[in-house]
Parts: structure tokens; sequence; C-alpha cells
């Protein structure tokens, strides 16, 4: 299959929208910040900087003298909690609502600015009781209760990195984090509310801590949540309500190096021990507020803002922390589960809170799409205005659905690229300016520089692919990988002399849009043609019967790899009815016929088998390379960050072991 071929075949409907005449008359940002960025594009960030409050302005913007190490604003000093609480108080919004919170069991917290101001701030002075000093690192192990964003604003207030470790993390993983970043101090909770269920947190960090590595951590701060039965170490537990709320609810902020590290995130990747992903202060900053600002068009006094995203995820540190609150944003923060105790939950919340951006993943759109359009259409979605999406390639179906369901066939949809590494969006289209593609990331944002080259290195001319790079540094960028800077030079800056490599494969259409394709490990080589598994996916999914669709190449005599799709189907009604053997033999024609007219003969899957769930990450992303273990009949790898291992087991039991038709 050639690539113009296929992308003819996805592009062939040609849908465009123009964003809303009404929106793009008051959008934050017109198609003049792309010009602007095109002539000085570090003057256009020493620009987006002066959004943020420095105690010290800086006077340089880049410093890339020892490349890829890059120091931005290098001789500004500020601190982030302060701008994103206390100066929004100080221009008067101590009123305003920043955080909406609804527990899963519908408990709700509203917190005002000022409210902030004085959490963070004691919990800033709590930290101080405990002996963090600048420079500690401490750990995070929450769940999606306010106590995660005001301690990650504490840390970031008194100069500590944190490291968040996803709640759904085992004890061995939040242990190999801890010794990693030989964190101090753990701040956790009793347990935290998931499907109408207590589900305890403690015990892991309880156990995570005999394991050696972790014997320097003094104290687990603990927050009470669920007020289930805890075991406690009286000598090393504290309890947050003992130990916080009885602390002055001022503290004065001390402003901090531009390059003073921020935090530290974990991301797993395909192999080898997760990289410590290390984010700095005055850069990071200015990038996920400008991007905040720019492509969810924040209007601060009237949008209500809603992320989904976990914050033990880059999306929650960047989307639902500091871009938002840097912007002095309402939000709505939501503990639980989008099906507790009904499929309409989310919409239910939209509803009440009047949400007018919302930002979520494509794999719960399309989990939405398999519940059915007759959920959302129950409530009223009429305030929304703004649909993002981050986290996978967006497949045209799902973002039409987006749009039509959820948008009321109004509201632009913005597909935003980005990475643990990248710290906030670098790719996506602007509501008030782009016209937008179902299932394109399209442009790179004003002062980013990202292209798609060849194996050689070469830029690949429009209507061909190869894969994602970004040319030029920006504020946000990764500084190293904590603790291994060769690792940072190996993974990042080697594939491609002075570039960075972003792992994913990439197609530039006739109008030099993007298109992500997936990660290059999962591209699959089949008859010596490279197919993308995001393109067969997607294929699969435009079949009215397929209601997600995951592929891998799977190791084949003949073919090299041979094309093997797991499918959850439409509407059915349970998990015995799904997974079981291959599709019945007509299914399997169907849709096999149906890629081959999308794709081409070559791209029809040798195998598909309808299962009743997924492998995913907790971002939602598709763990491909256990479902290659399943398809060449091997043992599972690690399993550690599945949401649900359990989905697995499943898979594996009631597959067929024998390899199939043709
Ligand atoms: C923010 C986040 C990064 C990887 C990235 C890519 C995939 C994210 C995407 C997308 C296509 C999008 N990805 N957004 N692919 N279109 N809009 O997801 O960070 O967890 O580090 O994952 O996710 O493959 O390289 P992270």
């Amino acid at each position: 299959m050639s690539t113009n071929e296929s992308l003819a075949n996805l592009l062939k409907e040609e849908r465009r929208f123009a964003p809303p005449a009404e929106l793009a008359a008051a959008a934050n940002i017109t198609a003049a910040a792309y010009e602007q960025a095109g002539a000085d594009r570090l003057a256009f960030w020493a620009a987006q900087a002066r959004r943020l409050t420095w105690e010290t302005e800086p006077t340089e913007t880049l410093d890339w003298s020892n490349p890829p190490f890059a120091k931005w604003f290098t001789d500004g000093k500020l601190n982030v909690a302060y701008n994103c609480v206390d100066r929004h108080v100080e221009a008067g919004h101590g009123d305003r609502v920043a955080i909406h919170f609804e527990g899963e069991p519908g408990d709700t917290r509203t917190i005002t600015y000022a409210e902030l101001q004085r959490e963070v701030s004691k919990a800033a002075n709590a930290l101080i009781e405990l002996g963090v000093r600048t420079g500690d690192r401490v750990a995070i192990y929450l769940p999606m209760i306010p106590e995660a964003i005001v301690s990650m604003l504490a840390c970031a207030r008194i100069g500590a990195p944190h490291s968040v470790v996803f709640g759904g993390f085992s004890a061995d993983a939040l242990a190999t984090r801890i010794e990693d970043a030989d964190a101090r101090i753990v701040i956790t909770s009793d347990g935290g509310f998931r499907r109408d269920k207590p589900s305890a947190l403690k015990p892991a960090v309880d156990e995570a801590l005999t394991r050696p590595g972790t014997e320097k951590v003094r104290n687990v701060l603990v927050v009470r949540r669920t007020g289930q039965e805890t075991s406690w170490d009286d000598e090393r537990d504290v309890w947050w309500h003992e130990l916080v709320d009885r602390q002055p609810d001022t503290h004065t902020p001390e402003a901090f190096d531009a390059e003073h590290p921020l935090y530290i995130l974990y991301t797993s990747g395909t192999t080898g021990k997760p990289k410590g992903i290390l984010h700095t202060t005055g850069g990071y900053l200015t990038q996920t507020s400008y991007t905040h600002h720019a492509v969810f068009d924040l209007k601060p006094e009237t949008d209500v803002y809603w992320c989904t995203a976990d914050i033990g995820w880059v999306t929650g540190h960047s989307y639902i922390v500091y871009g938002p609150l840097s912007n002095g944003a309402t939000e709505v923060l939501y503990e639980g589960t989008p099906d507790t105790p009904h499929q309409g939950r989310w919409w239910e919340i939209v509803q009440k809170y009047r949400v007018t951006i919302l930002y979520t993943a494509p794999t719960a759109i399309r989990t939405c799409m398999k519940w059915g359009d007759a959920i959302p259409a129950k409530f009223d979605l009429s305030s929304l205005r703004i649909l993002g999406s981050v986290g996978e390639p967006i497949n045209p179906e799902a973002w039409i659905w987006y749009r039509k369901n959820i948008g009321a066939d109004t509201t632009p949809v913005v597909d935003t690229w980005w990475q643990t590494e990248t710290g906030a969006i670098m790719i996506t289209p602007l509501p008030g300016v782009t016209e937008t593609k179902p299932g394109s990331a399209q442009t790179p944002l004003p002062g980013i520089c990202a292209t798609v080259v060849n194996d050689e290195g070469t830029e690949v001319p429009n209507g061909s692919g190869g894969y994602l790079v970004l040319t030029e540094p920006w504020p946000s960028m990764l500084r190293t990988i904590w603790g291994d800077d060769q690792r940072y030079l190996d993974t990042y800056w080697s594939r491609f002399e002075g570039r960075y490599f972003a792992g994913d494969g990439a197609k530039k259409d006739e109008d030099g849009d993007i298109w992500l394709l997936g990660r290059v490990d999962d591209v699959m080589l089949v008859s010596g043609h490279n197919i993308s598994t995001t393109e067969v996916e997607s294929a699969l999914v435009s079949h009215p019967k397929v209601a997600e669709a995951a592929v891998v190449g799977a190791t084949d005599a003949t073919t090299g790899q041979a094309i093997c799709a797991f499918i959850i189907l439409r509407g059915c009604a349970s998990e015995e009815e799904t997974s079981g053997a291959d599709a019945p033999g007509g299914l399997v024609e169907e849709l096999r016929g149906h890629v081959a007219k999308e794709l081409g003969p070559i791209a029809k899957p040798k195998r598909i088998l309808p299962v009743a769930e997924l492998p995913k990450t907790r971002s939602g992303k598709i763990m491909r390379r256990l479902l290659r273990d399943v398809a060449e009949n091997r043992a599972l790898g690690d399993v550690t960050t599945l949401t649900d291992s359990s989905v697995m087991e499943l898979i594996q039991s009631k597959l067929p072991t024998a390899t199939s038709e043709d």
C-alpha cells in the first residue's frame, strides 16, 4: 500500500470544519501568532514568559550552548505556586472557584482561589515541619482528590520537586520510583473511591517501604479520604488532618531560578526501567500557561474547564494543575470512573457544573461510543464550546462522534499531540483559527518546530510519511532523564543529528498537515510493506460492528509479520459472547473485506479476535506489546502498568493457541 493511497483513503470524505464565527471573532489567539513566532521564535517565547509573574524578569530567553541540554529564561526567578494561586487572589479573584471537586460517592467541595492559597500555605508549612528542604524530593501517591493538587503546589512553593506516582500502580512500581528519585517523604491517603467501593492505597506504600532502596523515606503523610481501617507506624506515619490542619495558613513564597527542578514524572516506555522525566520551572510554566490559554481559548471569568486525566499522568500535571491554575481557571476535578453509578456520570457532571471546555482521551470517547448515543443525549451539554483529545491518535470515526454527540455538531475538536517529555502541547489545531480535519493533529503551535523525516533524516515532501521530529528546542522540554544524561542523549537525540526524535510515526498530507500514526515500535512490516497499526485500527473501527480495535504484527513464516487484530464488538451484552475464539468466519471475511477496501489488500488482518476488553495503561494507551505476546503465544511481559491486569488473563485464557485460517 503506498502512503499516498492510504492517505487519500483516510481523507476520502474531505471533511473539514471551519471554526465557529463567534468563537473565532473573540478567540485568544489569531493567525497572527504563527507569523509573529515564525518571524522571531525566541522573541515570541520571551513575550509568552511575560504571562507569568516573575520576581526577577529574565533577560535571556534560551541558552542552547550545550545542546541538547537547554536552559530557558535562565536568569529569571519565580515561584510556581505564587503564579498558580496567590497572584489571582492579589488581583482580586480570591472568591473565584478554583476547583469544583466531585467525589465518586457524590460528595462535593468547592475551593476558591483564596481557600486554595490557605490550603497550599498550610501544606507547605507542614512539609517544612517534616524537614523537607528546597531540592528534596517528595513522592505523591494519591487518588483524584483536592489534596493531590494542594500537595503538588505545596512542593512547588518550597522548591521540593515532586514525583507523582499514579494511584493504580503497584507497591513495586512505587518502590522503584521512590528509590530512583531518592524521595524523603511520601504523601498518600487511606484510599480513594473507585467503582462504588473504597479502594486502599496506604497498604501499597507500607509494602513499598519494606523494599531495599526506600530506607531514606522519613515520613508518610496520610490524607483520610475513605475512613477505612489503616495500619499505622507511629514513628513514621502522620495524618494530614493532624499535621496540616494546625499549620498557619500563610506562607511567604520564595522565588527560585527558572531552571530549578519542578518535578520528575516517570514514563515507562516500551522497555527497560522507567525514565524519570525532569521538568524545570520557568520554561515549563510558560508553555503550559500559554498552550492552555491558546488551545482551549480559556476565558477565566466565564469558562468552566474539565480535564478528565489522572493527576498521575503528565496531562494531569500540565492541564489540571499548572496550565489552568496559572491562568486562573475554574475547573472540575472528578475522583471516579465514568460509569459509576451509571454510564452517564460524565455528562451529568458537565450538565451540573455547566462545563464549557472538556479535555479527554480517545479511549474514553470510544468507550462512550460503545455505550451508545442515547446516554449523552439524556443530558444538557449545551454549555460545551471546545472539546479536546489527547493520548493517542484519534480515529476519524471517534472524532466525528465526539463532535456530534458531545459537541452538538458545532464545537471545535482539538486533537493535541504531545508527550511527557515535551511537557506541554506541541501539535494541535487552534479552535478560533484552524479549519479542522477529523483524525489529524495538524499544525505545530506558534513557536514550535516539528516535521516528518525519512530513515536518513531527510524531511519528506507533503503526502509522505516517516518519523516525527522536533527541530528546535521549546520552553517546556524535558531537561534530562533524572540521573541519566546519557540515556537522555541516546533515547531522544541520537537517532537524528540535532533533532529530537519523538518515537512516533507521522505523515504530512497534501496541505502539510500532520497525522500521527502511533509509536514507531508498533509499525508492522508485512511482506516488505510498512503498515501502521493506527491505520488498520482506524479502518476496523470505521465498520459499524466494531467499537474498538488493537492491531499488532505477529511473527509469520511467510509474510515476516502478520496482522493480528483484537476487536471489541459494538453493543455486545456479555463477555461470554465476545471472547472465545477467532471471530466467526462470516464476520472475519466482512471485516477483512472492509479493511481491504479502506486501505488496500495488503493491510487485511490475518486473524481477527473479538475480546471483551483491551489491555490499557492508566492513560488509555493500548499495550500492544502484551497483545504481541499473546499473538505469538509467549509468556506475558511486565503487566505492572496495566490499569487492570485481569484483562490479560481473560484474553489469554480464552484464546485458541493455533494460528489460523488463510
Ligand atoms: C500527553 C501524553 C505520549 C505518546 C506520544 C504519542 C501518543 C499523545 C497524541 C498521541 C496521536 C495525539 N499521543 N497524544 N498520538 N495523537 N493527539 O499522552 O503523554 O503519556 O507521554 O504519551 O502518546 O504516541 O508519543 P505520554
